[in-house]
């Protein structure tokens, strides 16, 4: 195959990712497309990243696109079908993220029942001297609900373990695990003081976290999301953090990042970071590595390394 070295860039990379791309592509942006239309019949790759969305018009207008490669695990904002249709592969970098988005997983869900942030401001502002900080909340002994057990649920039940949680899961199949499958998603809400969302994003999973499951979680119950802001009513989350239908939330993923809902700045039980998973150097690095050895694999054998199944 012959290696196309124009390739359609959508969405910014950190610097030192950014030059090893430059290094081997010449990278053109929506923009250039716009100004030099005669450039879109030579982009043979578009290299994207999970949290931003490869329109459909923009696929069709190049006649010579063979692969689609994100930097990210996630691709729900990747036009598949179109691309099952046109024959164009779509590939992913799974697994190198995992250990990273667990991380941030349970260093927010512990930041957020030990009022991290709050005991920091605390500090800060000298209000020591005057009380001694509210007592908080434990993760020993609790019954924590992962929603969506594959690979990085996995790795977040795995490092739980440790902490002497109850672990339970739901999903689409019971995966015969070692932890309890619960299929019914409002009885482990209900069952749950802890309610962990990885599962894909997607029109298949779109509100999959309702009204309906955070009155099941309760007064007493906290969510965590680290997959994608779809994945919850965000109006309903709103309402119950603000009305104490839940305790709290520790939010990476939202609704039309990165301008959120500023509702979301006036309440004191939620925890707020700018979609944070993957975000380390190493993790970084290493999708950045393989979302161009999908597009140096694809065009040299015909092959990629971590092809998404067709749309
Ligand atoms: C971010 C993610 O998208 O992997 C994913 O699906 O959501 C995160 O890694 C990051 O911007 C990927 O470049």
């Amino acid at each position: 195959r012959v290696m196309r070295k124009t390739v359609l860039q959508i969405g910014g990379f950190a610097p030192e990712i950014q030059a090893r791309i430059d290094a081997e592509f010449r990278c053109v942006g929506l923009a250039d497309l716009e100004r030099e239309p005669g450039l879109a019949t030579e982009v043979g790759a578009i290299l994207t990243r999970s949290n931003q969305e490869v329109p459909e018009d923009v696929v069709r207008r190049l006649p010579a696109l063979e692969i689609i490669a994100t930097c990210g695990v996630g691709y729900d904002l990747i036009p598949r079908a179109l691309a099952a249709e046109r024959g164009i592969v779509v590939a992913n970098t799974p697994d190198v993220l995992n250990a990273a988005v667990a991380e941030l997983c349970i260093g927010s869900l512990l930041a957020l029942l030990r009022r991290l942030p709050q005991a920091d401001r605390y500090v800060r502002a000298g209000a020591w001297k005057n009380a001694n900080f509210a007592l908080a909340t434990s993760l020993a002994g609790k019954h924590v609900g992962i929603v969506g057990m594959g690979r990085i649920g996995k790795e977040i039940a795995r490092r739980l373990e440790t902490f002497g949680v109850a672990l339970a899961y739901h999903g689409r199949t019971d995966q015969q695990l070692a932890w309890r499958y619960e299929p019914d998603l409002a009885a482990l809400a209900r069952d749950s003081e802890i309610l962990i969302v990885v599962a894909p994003g997607g029109a298949d999973t779109q509100h999959l976290i309702d009204a309906r499951v955070l009155h099941a979680l309760g007064p007493n119950g906290y969510l965590v999301n680290v997959a994608r802001g779809t994945l919850v009513d965000e109006a309903a989350l709103l309402a119950a953090l603000e009305q104490g239908t839940i305790a709290g939330a520790a939010l990476d993923v939202f609704d039309n990042e990165p301008d959120i809902d500023p509702r979301f700045f006036k309440l004191d039980n939620v925890l707020l970071t700018p979609h944070l998973g993957s975000a380390t150097h190493e993790t970084r690095a290493a999708m950045a590595q393989l979302m161009l050895d999908n597009v140096r694999s694809w065009f040299r054998s015909g092959r990629a390394l971590t092809p998404v199944e067709p749309g």
